[in-house]
């Protein structure tokens, strides 16, 4: 793995990883969901290799690192914003979110509280919880975001 690679590891995957220089990785741990007789595959994939996707009514760019079909129960998203954009939807929804703040400064609001962030900053966002982000600065925010989908949520 590289610089903005990733990987995901199926349910019950032997692995183990080794790494000769200091790195960063962000892990996200979770139970699968299984459903039916889905099943998912070991993937290694870069992030710049992933296609920009629509967005509409958003100004962002958007990124997927993982399949968006059935048997994948969550995906992360890759969100760049220049400086001065920002959320055109303050959302609201079920699913949860763990953001790590890659790139950039901002304002993130959750509820009624208003959160000035920063690269390195991580964020847990419960399900329902009102969301908005802008992007301030001089330099590009990119975010990494869990998002649990494709299941039930009861
Ligand atoms: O896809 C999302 O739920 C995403 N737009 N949420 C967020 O950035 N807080
Ligand atoms: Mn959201």
């Amino acid at each position: 793995m590289q610089v903005d690679s990733y990987a995901y590891l199926p349910p019950n995957f032997e692995h183990s990883l080794k790494c000769d220089e200091s790195a960063t990785l962000a892990v996200f741990e979770r139970r699968y969901a299984f459903l039916d007789n889905h099943i998912t595959g070991h993937i290694v994939g870069s992030t710049d290799k992933q296609p920009l996707l629509e967005t509409p009514g958003e100004v962002f760019e958007l990124r997927k690192l993982l399949p968006a079909s059935v048997p994948y129960d969550f995906n992360i998203h890759i969100m760049d914003f220049q400086p001065g954009e920002f959320l055109n939807v303050k959302e609201v929804h079920y699913n949860q979110h763990g953001l790590l703040l890659l790139e950039g400064q901002g304002i993130y609001r959750l509820g009624d509280s208003w959160y000035p962030v920063q690269a390195g900053d991580a964020i847990w966002m419960a399900p329902f919880v009102p969301q908005w982000y802008a992007a301030l600065g001089k330099t590009r925010s990119r975010y990494l975001l869990y998002k649990d989908v494709n299941r039930n949520p009861l």
